[in-house]
């Protein structure tokens, strides 16, 4: 089935074609025999499609679902795209999976005296099964008691994750916004993607950067001779969108690989990108890439081989930079010299590299694992001011760009209204009454362990000072932190404090298995919902249809929060009165709206979703060709950036008052905590934790996509040849990767894609201790996090740092405990 363009709705509509027969109706034609409330999120079952093709979508793509008998069956791309995604076919084990929460469940514990819990039991307590409404009752009055006992400051809701797609059952909205309402919270700011980047670069460029629209694809195919990506493997990472992936990225890289440009790929790892590419691989050692590029710099600037005109023009700080550069401020030459010794890469590559660049046109692609370190600041900062030297940014295929890996961030955006979404409450319900309630304690995300362990600290963050409140109710949606959290045990030790943990998941996550109440959640094939496709194209506009019935207790977070928000007398305003179909009828009206506008005609909202298709819109030429930068480089002083200058900043005077040991004013090379060059290393290898292939973070784990990966049934560790050969490790061994924080065990994979003294374990596995319960026992299944580090990457951002830590690694002996994270806890 061909995503249908609105012309051809319009004229389907027109000639009465059969375009929207394409399967029964799924809607809302049963509404009014209800009353809102009665109907407020009951899915309309009667309607399912039993035998058919119905179109859904998720973060991996615009999907198409085949049923057959009333099951799914298989689900495939809706789209024509050029590149296949694995991901797509995951429909079907993600709805039956044996990983399903069935009912609401509360911890014996907890059940049994929530005023004394024995929370030191999570993860390891017995289940009781209970019913729904006495689980709402529950959480209602445990709530209630922590807004009375502790206030809004004892209330966490900042819960941070992945979730689902779709604008309506959006579970981390839908939580603040019944929090909001019902006492406040204490939430969080920024997160862990570009916990550092989206703080730095507003002082750099004057915008977060690291999610805006980059220099188009096509301006990239017609225009850049040499494409360097540099720490990213968006073969990997534009499998999935925030939104609903298009695919256009990697359709892209199709086609960059065809066109035989020059590529590099600069990252410890030879990773699928760089292959699939055949780019050259120039291999640092993590966590130096800072150095690399000053080295770069500095024989620019020795060369007088750099764009002096930019730098004049569209720059402010850059002498101070220069000093820096040439050893004057510091007593230290940064040439390529030095930076060889720091980063491992030879002074004669490097200098072939600054060549390389400004003699060509030149864009550098940067990933975000750089800046998930130790400093992680100055990675995108020294970027930035290597591109200014270049002197490209502005001009067509030149520059750099902090967002091609992620989202189809180079996608030219479509003429297109955009579809509204559930929100905090504070704007369809127009007016301050309602405004949330947020609290003034809100803290930077990846410090969660820290607020939670050290109520009444004080810390620095981005020129503030921020003191944690004493939490003691945690409510978690759409994510799992238990996995996504730097230092799982110390991580563990925090999760302990509060009284009260709530968890509204769809599977037995480690999350859901360390919490006191779990709601159980459907999937978002079970529920009716809409998205746009492509988070910057706004390519299509997708009806996300329920293709099954609920499946065993499953309620969607709608529903509990609707049903939580009864218990607090603030249901009329969390749901507006509205049921599923009229939410999205709304929210398709708010794109109608603007469609005129646009000088387009869009389909009334029962249509389009009776055409059980993508609506497709068109990208006009001006959006392909489209260049970040350029109206900037046409004229700064019409067109200044939002930062102090106006220019881009390579000093910043801000950051200087800030006075930070750890983030000083310009672009600087400072030692990460842990890594290969550091005397007296606590470890002897360097630990990547690269987003993994088969998987979005943790979510897709328990699919049969795990067979693709596997190694002994534990998550892959990739280790070089020569290093592997020198501990007696083979393909295939179980092995031991250990420090100070502790112990997981992996499946090797031997290879001489990964630099000597690397090794790398992928983010998102889940945590599967051999003794459940027990902090510090070892992850049998290679959660990552169990090894990494949680400090902050300076006090301006505190953003994470997972890609610093050092590892040892061996053969492992011992018993190996089958991995059992992926059934039910016993009871349950
Ligand atoms: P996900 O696996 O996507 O990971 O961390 P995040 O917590 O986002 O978790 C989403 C969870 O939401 C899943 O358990 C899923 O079942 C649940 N879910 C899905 N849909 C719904 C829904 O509709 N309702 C409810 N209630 N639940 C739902 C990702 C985080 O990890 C991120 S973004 C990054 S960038 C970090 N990256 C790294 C890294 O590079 N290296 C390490 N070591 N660690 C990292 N952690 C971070």
């Amino acid at each position: 089935m061909n995503p249908i363009n609105r012309r051809q709705v319009l004229q389907a509509m027109g000639k009465g074609l059969a375009i929207f027969a394409l399967v029964p109706f799924v809607g809302c034609d049963n509404q009014s025999k209800k009353t809102a409330i009665e109907s407020g999120v009951k899915s309309f079952s009667e309607n399912l499609v039993l035998d058919g093709e119905v179109i859904t979508g998720a973060h991996w793509g615009v999907l198409k679902a085949t049923i057959k008998e009333g099951k799914i069956v298989s689900s495939t791309n809706a789209l024509d795209n050029a590149m296949p995604n694995p991901l797509h076919s995951t429909i079907p084990d993600l709805v039956y999976s044996p990983t399903r929460i069935k009912y609401p469940m509360v911890r014996k514990s907890y059940l049994e005296n929530p005023d004394n819990p024995k929370p030191e039991l999570r993860g390891d307590d017995e289940w009781v099964r209970v019913s729904y409404d006495d689980a709402i009752a529950l959480i209602a009055k445990e709530l209630k008691k922590t807004y009375k006992q502790k206030g809004k400051e004892g209330v966490f809701a900042g819960s941070y994750g992945w979730k689902s797609s779709g604008n309506l059952h959006n579970a981390r909205i839908l939580l603040q916004r019944f929090m909001g309402m019902a006492g406040g919270y204490v939430g969080v700011t920024g997160d862990y993607s570009t916990g550092a980047s989206q703080v730095i670069m507003p002082y750099v460029v004057g915008s977060i950067e690291v999610y805006e629209q980059q220099t188009s694809f096509s301006s990239v195919l017609d225009h850049t001779q040499v494409v360097v990506i540099w720490g990213a493997d968006p073969m990997v990472t534009l499998r999935n969108a925030w939104t609903l992936n298009e695919g256009t990225g990697l359709d892209f890289f199709k086609k960059l690989k065809e066109s035989g440009k020059k590529i590099i790929s600069i990252d410890p790892v030879r990773n699928m990108t760089c292959d699939y590419l055949g780019a050259e691989w120039i291999a640092p050692l993590p966590n130096t890439d800072v150095a690399l590029m000053l080295g770069i710099m500095h024989t620019m600037l020795k060369n007088n081989q750099y764009d002096k005109d930019f730098i004049e023009n569209y720059t402010q700080g850059f002498e101070r930079f220069k000093a820096y550069l040439l050893g004057e401020s510091d007593g230290v030459v940064k040439d390529s010299l030095w930076a060889s010794h720091i980063c491992g890469i030879s002074k004669a590559k490097i200098e072939s590299l600054a060549e390389l660049f400004v003699g060509n046109r030149t864009m550098l692609m940067s990933g975000w694992g750089m800046q998930r370190a130790h400093h992680g600041e100055q990675a995108h900062w020294s970027l930035v001011t290597l591109a200014c030297m270049i002197g490209q940014i502005g001009l067509p295929g030149g520059g750099f760009g902090l967002s091609y890996h992620y989202s189809n961030g180079g996608s030219p955006t479509a003429t297109a209204p955009v579809v509204g979404g559930m929100n905090l409450g504070n704007v369809s319900n127009g007016g301050a009454e309602w405004l949330m309630q947020g609290s003034d304690n809100n803290f930077p995300l990846a410090r969660i362990a820290d607020a939670l362990l050290h109520p009444g600290k004080t810390i620095d963050h981005n020129g503030k000072k921020i003191t944690y409140t004493d939490i003691d109710f945690i409510y978690w949606v759409g994510g799992n932190p238990i996995v996504h959290h730097q230092d799982t045990n110390t991580f563990l030790k925090a999760w302990q404090k509060p009284r009260t943990i709530v968890v509204n998941e769809i599977y037995w996550t480690p999350t859901a298995r360390y919490a006191d109440i779990v709601m159980p959640i459907t999937t978002s094939y079970e529920r009716n919902d809409i998205s746009m496709s492509g988070d910057y194209s706004n390519l299509h506009i997708v009806p996300m249809k329920q293709l099954v019935e609920k499946q065993f207790e499953a309620v969607d977070d709608y529903q509990v929060f609707c049903d939580l928000a009864k218990a607090f007398n603030v249901y009329d305003r969390f749901s507006e009165g509205k049921n599923e179909m009229q939410w999205l009828k709304e929210f398709y009206n708010q794109a109608l709206s603007q469609s005129q506008g646009l000088m387009l005609e869009l389909p009334d909202f029962e249509s389009f979703w009776k055409a059980n298709a993508p609506l497709k819109f068109e990208i006009p030429s001006e959006s392909e060709e489209f260049v970040r930068y350029g109206d900037f480089r046409e004229d700064p002083i019409l067109n200044p950036l939002g930062t102090d200058s106006g220019l881009i900043e390579i000093y910043s005077h801000t950051i200087e008052k800030y006075n930070y040991k750890d983030c000083p004013a310009h672009p600087t090379w400072l030692e990460p905590i842990e890594w290969l060059g550091m005397e007296n290393k606590p470890a002897e290898f360097a630990l990547i934790t690269s987003h993994p292939a088969y998987r979005l973070h943790s979510q897709l784990a328990n699919t049969s996509l795990r067979k693709e990966y596997a190694i002994a049934d534990k998550e892959p560790i990739w280790i070089n040849a020569k290093d592997a050969q020198e501990k007696g490790i083979k393909t295939g061994d179980v092995v031991s990767v250990s420090n100070a924080r502790g112990e997981v065990l992996a499946g090797a994979f031997v290879t001489d894609s990964i630099r000597r003294g690397v090794v790398r374990l992928c983010e998102g596995a889940w945590y599967d201790p051999q003794e459940h319960g027990k902090i510090g026992s070892p992850c049998k299944n290679g959660s990552s996090n169990v090894l990494t580090l949680d400090i902050p990457t300076s006090a301006l951002a505190n953003g994470n740092i997972a890609h610093t830590a050092l590892v040892n690694i061996k053969k492992y002996e011992g018993e190996v405990k089958p991995v059992d994270i992926f059934m039910p806890p016993e009871g349950a």
